[in-house]
């Protein structure tokens, strides 16, 4: 067993292609790198310790189009360590100019609608038309639903083949601000290496649509028709984040249930106010099975981003979207710092008693703690 291939997790199909960035690769390979070609055993030789990059070694990588460096940029901004993260920040700077050239598409779901295959059929129907396209997975709740991540690379064994395509899985632990700041940033590197569609897939778990509402020009929200209560499993207050909802497993003895739920969808959908301004939200069917739809599917996007571009709409979406993430992430950082001060620690739990006895008002018992953490602040 000397393939290359059994290198790779067990979960990466075996052709998968260089969009399995997370595969592990022999360090030296004949003819790789400028090394001398000769017959290389991969798994006989010891894995020689990747070189170190540069900070010109990632931007001249990404702007050349090696995908290699690609990967090796993500982990870096995915990274916690603080020497990291001064690199990947003074990276983003230098790539910030060259990004921003993608449509960003967002693709929620329950479990099981078909959101990986649905994304396979749409990726490969975008290469054959000339984009290039790169798959993001945003997931706050990794470290418990890693399984499932790792699951969708095998549903998109096709598009993982083409070389016009990157998939990437979500990055792994951290908080919810964490994960979308690396989301962010993935984006960034993504639109600079040259990929113009960028398809980001979230499961429809805690927070994770509207944070990936925040980081998208267009978001979708995949259904399934039938069974009951077609409200079913999808969480309150999803419909209206949505600029379509597209019924799923239109295909079969379902076909004809998935165009009821469509027309009754876009009934309702008149009575709910849009997801974007001057833009009525519509349901469509597609199979991403059979592949059927999915290219009237994209053409709604490609209609919504002709209109939103004409007006503005588009551009001023994505200024709000970055002026919040900046204030956001300056919050988050307050925040922490306050609840990490020693003085306010030990305060808050005497406060906390002295106001839900009624012996502190709500304001005094505020101004303590405020007053304990500039205190320290000063002295710090
Ligand atoms: N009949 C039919 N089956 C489909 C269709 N799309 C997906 N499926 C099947 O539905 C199952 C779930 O599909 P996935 O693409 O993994 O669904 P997902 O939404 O990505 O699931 P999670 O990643 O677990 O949230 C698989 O068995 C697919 O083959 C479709 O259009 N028609
Ligand atoms: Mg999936």
């Amino acid at each position: 067993m000397s393939d290359e291939n059994d290198k790779r997790p067990e979960w990466a199909p075996k052709e998968g292609g260089e969009g399995f960035t997370s595969k592990v690769m022999a360090g030296v390979e004949g003819g790789h790198d400028g090394m001398p070609g000769q017959k290389a055993r991969a798994s006989r030789r010891p894995i020689v310790k990747r070189k170190r990059l540069g900070i010109d070694d990632y931007e001249r990588g990404i702007l050349s189009g090696d995908r290699t460096i690609l990967g090796r940029a993500i982990t870096l901004v995915e990274s916690n360590a603080p020497a990291h993260a001064e690199m990947a920040q003074e990276l983003l700077k230098r790539l910030l100019p060259r990004a921003g050239e993608s449509v960003r598409v967002g693709i929620t779901g329950v479990p099981g609608v078909g959101k990986s295959t649905f994304i396979e059929a749409l990726g490969v129907h975008l290469i054959n038309r000339g984009h290039r396209v790169a798959v993001l997975a945003v997931d706050p709740s990794s470290s418990v639903t890693r399984g499932s991540i790792l699951g969708d690379k095998t549903r998109m064994a096709e598009l993982s083949r083409r070389e016009e395509a990157f998939i990437r899985p979500s990055p792994t632990g951290g908080d919810l601000g964490g994960v979308t700041r690396k989301s962010r940033e993935t984006i960034v590197l993504c639109e600079a290496f040259g990929y113009d569609v960028v398809l980001i897939e979230t499961v429809g778990v805690g927070q994770s649509e509207t944070t990936v509402r925040s980081m998208v020009d267009f978001f979708m929200l995949l259904m399934l028709a039938g069974a009951g209560d077609e409200l079913q499993g999808i969480k309150k207050g999803v419909i209206e984040l949505a600029d379509a909802l597209v019924i799923n497993k239109a295909d079969g003895e379902n076909e004809r249930a998935a165009r009821i739920a469509r027309n009754e969808y876009t009934r309702a959908l008149h009575y709910l106010a849009p997801a974007t301004a001057g833009w009525q939200t519509r349901a469509h069917t597609c199979s991403a099975l059979t592949k059927t739809g999915i290219g009237e599917v994209w053409r709604v996007v490609e209609r919504f981003c002709e209109r939103g571009r004409g007006g503005g709409v588009f551009e001023g979406r994505r200024r709000k979207q970055v002026l919040d993430w900046t204030l956001a992430m300056a919050e988050q950082h307050v925040r922490d710092r306050f609840y990490r001060t020693d003085a306010v620690k030990g305060l808050l739990d005497i406060v906390r008693g002295e106001v839900a006895r009624g012996e502190t008002t709500a304001a005094v018992g505020a101004r303590r703690l405020l007053d304990a953490f500039y205190d320290a602040l000063s002295k710090s």
